[in-house]
């Protein structure tokens, strides 16, 4: 890739705050001792809403090189919406990305394209750089290969979501999500390829190249180098390796 590969760990529903700072602290030091192995790699962490006040405290006080964002966010930006937390409160705590329609969103709480457009917009709105979530599952896969359904949820959400400067794309087909069986190396760079000619299509040349296309689905330590090698995959949404340092290290560190 000839973008900044950008690493970004999914926690899930794992890790309450103190076990986030503990943990951020101890990825900062295990990164340090191997700085010039991830110079040009941008990590992120996406922990609980709950986590984001103390990750934010830590990271500004000892300056440190980890970006970190939400796992989901409201279409709306204030109001009476109870249990939601809007895009103004994500970059009140200085949140750099925000995920937007995992998987897990789709499949638990019903979120459509229509409203994960509406989620980008708001994501947009507040200056957060959404990380827009799409793949297909097993029955999809089935039914209309693997491309067809990601590149349609991307055409749909941009659709619905208006004019976004910037953005980041994760490829993750929901048979590999946890379960151990990744795709392989060819298949992802396949899908990310069309999701990028997608973005052209839709967007323009600057927009697409400029893009960074991610694949997620049971990234590993020892899978991760396989992924980096194709042209257009530009890092990974990794959730179960990246609760583990030494795993999430190793992922940030590919290249060594
Ligand atoms: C996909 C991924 C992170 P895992 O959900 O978004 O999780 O790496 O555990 O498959």
């Amino acid at each position: 890739t000839t973008r900044t590969p950008l690493m970004a760990g999914n926690w899930k529903m794992n890790f309450d705050h103190l076990q986030a700072i503990a943990f951020v602290q101890k990825l900062a030091w295990t990164l340090k001792d191997a700085k010039h192995d991830y110079a040009d790699v941008e990590v992120a962490v996406f922990p609980p809403f709950t986590d984001l006040r103390s990750v934010q405290t830590l990271v500004e006080a000892d300056k440190l090189p980890i970006a970190y964002g939400g796992q989901d966010l409201s279409e709306h930006d204030a109001g009476a919406y109870t249990g939601e937390i809007s895009g103004q409160f994500l970059a009140a705590l200085g949140s750099r990305y925000v995920i937007v329609g995992h998987s897990e969103r789709r499949q638990y709480h019903g979120e459509d394209d229509a409203l994960l457009g509406r989620k980008v917009a708001a994501a947009v709105r507040n200056g957060v750089v959404p990380v827009l979530c799409v793949g297909e599952t097993a029955e999809d896969l089935e039914a209309h290969g693997a491309a067809a359904v990601p590149v349609q949820q991307l055409r749909d959400a941009l659709a619905a979501a208006g004019e976004v400067p910037e953005l980041v794309v994760a490829y993750e087909p929901v048979w590999a999500i946890g379960s151990g069986q990744a795709a392989t190396p060819e298949q992802a760079q396949t899908v990310c390829r069309a999701l990028r000619d997608e973005l052209r299509t839709v967007v323009g040349d600057e927009f697409a190249d400029a893009t960074r296309i991610l694949y997620g689905g049971s990234v590993k330590a020892e899978n991760i180098a396989g992924f980096m090698r194709e042209p257009d995959v530009d890092g990974a949404l990794v959730g179960g390796a990246s609760l583990k340092i030494d795993d999430f290290a190793s992922i940030v560190r590919f290249r060594s």
